[in-house]
């Protein structure tokens, strides 16, 4: 199978395995028009949880990718599978730790041309990912810019991720960060609940994540859709 394309995603609904989602709404999810469904969760996901919400999504025709950030949590059958890593931590596992413990076991199983890095830059302290990973999102605007680069052109990670998870960020800082980018795709997430928040965030990023929205205020949280996709394409979009 040819691997799926998600440098053209420019919206994405990231559906967590721990939460409920009903028929219906998951229904409007997987027919919105959004680019792809991210499956990912920061505390409770399971194996089965993600067999099941994957098997649910899996009737429609949207790509569905995984962001692994436990091995254990490794179900077959995405189109993708995102490796996340956090720059911004002290925490050495959540950096590097993990994913060399992970691979001596599997690394023979993962389905390569299908894998993506995720250098994750987490900037709201008080999210469940900040404090799970134990990030240091007290970073000044030189910071993120050398974080951005050391992810963008030392590592060359394709997603370079910018999380807000749970609170509306600075969009500034974001088309900033994504206007150094050479090869790498921004990733924006946090704190997406309306059209007009879409619209902005999709001026400075490549590529929408929204998140609790979902759970939140489903039609408002579908309404971001075409919000994004009717954003005006940027200047500096590129392709790689
Ligand atoms: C979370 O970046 C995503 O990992 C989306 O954030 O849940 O705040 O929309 P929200």
């Amino acid at each position: 199978m040819f691997p799926i394309r998600y440098d053209t995603w420019r919206h994405v609904f990231k559906l967590d395995p721990d939460r409920t989602i009903g028929d219906e709404a998951l229904d409007k999810l997987c027919a919105s028009g959004t680019d792809a469904i991210v499956v990912g969760g920061s505390s409770g996901v399971t194996f089965d949880k993600t067999v099941d919400l994957l098997s649910r999504i899996r009737r429609y025709e949207v790509p569905c990718a995984l962001e692994l950030s436990d091995p254990s949590l490794a179900v077959p059958g995405f189109d993708l599978y995102f490796i996340p890593m956090v720059l911004n931590t002290d925490r050495r596992e959540w950096l590097i730790g993990h994913h060399v413990a992970a691979l001596q076991h599997f690394g023979h199983l993962l389905p390569w041309e299908s894998v993506a890095g995720q250098a994750y830059l987490v900037l709201n302290g008080d999210s469940t990912v900040a404090r799970v990973t134990g990030a240091n999102a007290a970073v000044s605007e030189k910071e993120a810019v050398a974080y951005s680069q050391v992810a963008d052109r030392l590592w060359r990670v394709p997603v370079f991720y910018v999380e807000y998870s749970g609170t509306f960020g600075d969009m500034g800082l974001v088309r900033k960060l994504r206007d150094g980018l050479t090869q790498a795709r921004l990733f924006y997430g946090g704190g997406v609940r309306t059209p007009e928040q879409a619209a902005l965030a999709a001026r400075s990023a490549h590529t929408v994540v929204v998140g609790n929205a979902v759970y939140e205020r489903l039609d408002a949280a579908l309404a971001t859709v075409d919000a994004v996709h009717n954003t005006a394409a940027k200047e500096h979009d590129h392709v790689f």
